[in-house]
C-alpha cells in the first residue's frame, strides 16, 4: 500500500526516467533498435528498478498510468533523435497485458502524430499472457497497431503457456528469446537446444528473431550460427539514461 501511494505520487512529480538498451543485427553490428526500459528514482531510495514495482503497477492497475506515461516519453525521445537526424531505429516500448485494450491503436496514432514521429520508428514488446485473452479483441487491436506501421515483438519468449497456434493467427514481426535460455548457452544442452529451435521456426515463419540477455561472445557465436538475427544484452550495453544512449550511438555504433 505505501508503495502503490508512493508510486502514484512518483507519476506525478515527474520521478519516473526510461532507460535505453540496443539492439543489434548479428550479421551487421549495426544497432537497428532499442529498448525502452522504465526506472523510478524515488528521492529517498535512489533508483527503484522495475522488477520492485511493475508487478504491483499491474495487479493494483496502475500500469495504465504508468504505460501512458512511457509510450509519451518514449514517442518525445524517439522524435528527439529523428529530428537530430541521428540514423533511424526502432524504439520498444513494453505494453502489459493490461494495457493491451481497444483504446490502445487510438492512443499510438494520436501520440505519433503529436510529436510527428515516423511510425517506423516505434515497437511495442508485448508477453504471451496478452495473447491469451479474447482472441477476436487481441487481434482487432494488433491489426489497428500493425496498420499504422508499429511493429509487434513477442517477449520472453518460450516462458508462457501459450498454443505456438498463435504464431500463425497474430500480426507478430519478432520473436524475443527469453534472457533465461539465453544464459544457458553454450552449456546447457536443452537451452541450446530451445534457442536453436526458436531461432530455425522463426525463420521458417518469415519472423524476425532476437535472444535478450546476451553476455558472452561464447553466446554470441552460438546465435550467429543459429541464425539468429538480432542481440541485446550487457555483452554490448546495458541500458543508458538517454543522453549516454545518444552520446555512445554517435561515438560507437
Ligand atoms: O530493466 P529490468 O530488467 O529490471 O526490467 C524488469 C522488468 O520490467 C522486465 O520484465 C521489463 O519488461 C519490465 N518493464 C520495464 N519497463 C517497463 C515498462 O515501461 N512497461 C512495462 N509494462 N514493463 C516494463
Ligand atoms: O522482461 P524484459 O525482457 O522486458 O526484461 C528486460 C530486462 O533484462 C531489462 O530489465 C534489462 O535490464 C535486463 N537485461 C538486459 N540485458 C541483460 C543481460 O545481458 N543480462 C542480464 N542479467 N539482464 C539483462
Ligand atoms: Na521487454
Ligand atoms: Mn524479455
Amino acid at each position: 500500500m505505501r508503495i502503490e501511494s508512493g508510486l502514484r505520487q512518483a507519476l506525478g512529480n515527474g520521478e519516473l526516467i526510461l532507460y535505453y538498451q540496443p539492439k543489434f543485427e548479428i550479421g551487421t553490428d549495426r544497432l537497428v533498435g532499442a529498448e525502452a526500459l522504465v526506472r523510478w528514482l524515488d528521492p529517498a531510495r535512489g533508483i527503484v528498478p522495475p522488477g520492485e514495482f511493475i508487478p504491483l503497477a499491474e495487479s493494483t492497475g496502475l500500469i495504465v498510468q504508468v504505460g501512458e506515461w512511457v509510450l509519451e516519453q518514449a514517442c518525445a525521445q524517439a522524435a528527439l533523435w529523428q529530428r537530430a537526424g541521428l540514423p533511424p531505429f526502432r524504439l520498444a516500448v513494453n505494453v502489459s497485458a493490461r494495457e493491451f485494450t481497444a483504446s490502445l491503436p487510438a492512443r499510438v496514432a494520436a501520440t505519433l502524430a503529436r510529436y510527428r514521429l515516423d511510425a517506423s520508428w516505434l515497437e511495442l514488446e508485448i508477453t504471451e499472457s496478452t495473447l491469451m485473452h479474447d482472441f477476436g479483441r487481441v487481434t482487432a487491436i494488433m491489426d489497428d497497431i500493425h496498420r499504422l506501421g508499429v511493429a509487434l515483438s513477442l517477449d520472453d519468449f518460450g516462458t508462457g503457456y501459450s498454443s505456438l497456434s498463435y504464431l500463425k493467427r497474430f500480426p507478430i514481426d519478432t520473436l524475443k528469446i527469453d534472457r533465461s535460455f539465453t544464459t544457458g548457452i553454450p552449456g546447457d544442452p536443452s537451452d541450446c537446444a530451445i534457442a536453436g529451435t526458436i531461432v530455425s521456426m522463426a525463420q521458417q515463419l518469415g519472423l524476425r528473431v532476437i535472444a535478450e540477455g546476451v553476455e558472452t561472445v561464447e553466446q554470441l557465436s552460438f546465435l550467429r550460427e543459429s541464425g539468429c538475427d538480432e542481440v541485446q544484452g550487457y555483452l554490448y550495453s546495458k541500458p543508458l539514461p538517454a543522453d549516454d544512449f545518444e552520446r555512445s550511438l554517435r561515438e560507437n555504433w
